[in-house]
């Protein structure tokens, strides 16, 4: 079929400006074809865009024969361009429609589609990922996309109104940065480079020259495992500040976690209906509990670790069950956090982890800003200093005390949309089975 040009055609309206008080008005519309329904005399068809939708409507009586035979070609998905009259109708929903006078075919869509995006016929999660242009269309799917992208713009707000300065540091990288998660190597010219894992070591080192800096940027985990809470590329917001400690951080963190809950609440009320999802804002200041009191407190409930261990997920499912909400996990063993975390005493750390529930949204602290305990902590660690020699040679021009955190947007959005999959919160997830589309 021969497909019409945009043209000189421009969108006048978006479907949900479409109202009674433009009664007779003519109005260009376009966007993509959602449901379309025959009754023979009379023909329906509800266009969707970014908006939201409106009715169609055209009777075989009073219609031209070219624009019902381009009704009759159209398919599901295909996009158009729609040049009609505004109509009142108590039958139609929001009580309007738009009659037809010019239709433009702009693409077709093939049939039968792999899923439906009316979301009404469900399909797989594997079966959606494997057309996620298609996939994102659904109702569920741009709410998501909205809220992450409402808390993202209001984490970003907050963060430049307390004076950081959004960078961009080198995703394409040397060295590891956290223990315990793997990298994945890359073949660079005749050396070796790996992803980034973390900005960790650039956000540090730029804190002498800018104080206060945030990144909004891809992490890259070579973790094998095959979690609803892991991917292999994730998305994570870093800050590092000079003059900080955790304990600043930490109330930088709480602010913006709870901001991002509070204004997805207010501007995304729509969004968060077609979710069906009741989001509760946190009440600030979120609890903070020792890493000794968290061990005492799963002893107490039969879950018994050692020391100096990492909290298993099992542990952390606990924990939510006892603590739940949002809350700090504060002074860790020094032998579970990453070597530039700053010491408190002997065995502990500066440092922190936000949880949600059982889901860990972010880490941070206070770093190390001295050459030699930095040194010092790598040898315990078990890395080469040598490995570091471009990084360490910033800690001799005096960069001040700082401290900063990682949160995970992807995980973020998880708790606002409340999603149970991370992958249905990512656009194009990555994970060990998947790397297309
Ligand atoms: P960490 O390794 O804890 O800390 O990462 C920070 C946050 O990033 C998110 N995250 C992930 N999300 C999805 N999939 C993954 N595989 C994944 N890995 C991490 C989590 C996590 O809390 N440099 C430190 C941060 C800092 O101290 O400033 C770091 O990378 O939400």
């Amino acid at each position: 079929m021969q497909l019409d040009d945009l043209g000189n055609w421009r969108r006048t309206h978006k479907s949900n400006e479409i109202r009674e008080e433009l009664d007779g008005q003519e109005v260009i519309l376009m966007g993509r074809v959602g449901d379309i329904r025959d009754l023979g005399g009379i023909k329906f068809l509800i266009l969707h865009d970014i908006s939201g939708s409106v009715q169609i409507t055209a009777t075989r009586k009073k219609t031209d024969p070219k624009i019902l035979s381009k009704l009759d070609a159209l398919t599901q998905e295909s996009s158009v361009a729609i040049k009609g009259k505004v109509v009142r109708g108590k039958q139609a929903p929001r009580g309007v429609e738009v009659v037809p006078s010019e239709i433009r075919i702009l693409n077709l869509a093939s049939t039968p589609l792999p899923l439906d995006p009316s979301g009404k016929v469900k399909a797989n999660l594997d079966t959606r990922l494997d057309a996620r242009g298609l996939d994102l269309r659904r109702s569920e799917a741009i709410a998501i996309f909205k809220i992450r992208n409402q808390a993202l713009q209001t984490i970003r707000e907050y963060l430049i109104s307390q004076e950081f300065i959004e960078v961009q540091t080198p995703k394409i990288v040397a060295t590891a940065t956290e223990s315990g998660a793997a990298l994945f190597p890359i073949s660079y010219f005749e050396k070796e480079a790996f992803l980034s894992q973390s900005p960790q070591l650039y956000k540090e080192v730029l804190t002498g020259a800018f104080e206060r800096v945030f990144e909004v940027g891809p992490i890259f985990r070579a973790e094998e495992h095959d979690t609803p809470r892991h991917l292999n590329e994730a998305t994570s917001i870093d800050i590092e500040a000079a003059y900080m400690t955790a304990d600043d951080v930490m109330k930088i963190l709480e602010e913006l976690v709870w901001r991002a809950f509070d204004s997805v609440k207010r501007n995304c009320a729509e969004e968060l209906k077609v979710l069906n999802h009741h989001l509760e804002t946190p009440k600030k200041p979120f609890p903070r509990i020792t890493y000794d009191e968290a061990l005492a407190k799963l002893s107490q409930e039969g879950v018994v670790l050692n020391w100096g261990d990492d909290l298993p997920t099992p542990a952390e499912k606990k924990l939510a069950e006892i603590v739940g909400g949002a809350f700090f996990i504060v002074d860790w063993p020094l032998t579970v956090k990453p070597f530039y975390t700053m010491p408190k005493g002997d065995k502990l750390s500066d440092a922190f982890d936000l949880m949600y529930g059982e889901l860990e949204l972010a880490s941070g602290g206070s770093r190390i800003h001295s050459e030699e305990m930095l040194i010092k902590q790598m040898k315990e660690k078990g890395l080469n200093p040598e490995n570091f020699e471009s990084h360490l040679l910033n800690y001799r021009y005096g960069l001040p005390p700082h401290a900063g955190f990682g949160l995970g947007l992807d995980r973020l959005t998880m708790v606002l949309t409340g999603a149970e999959n991370i992958r249905e919160v990512v656009l194009f997830p990555r994970d060990r089975k998947r790397i297309t589309p």
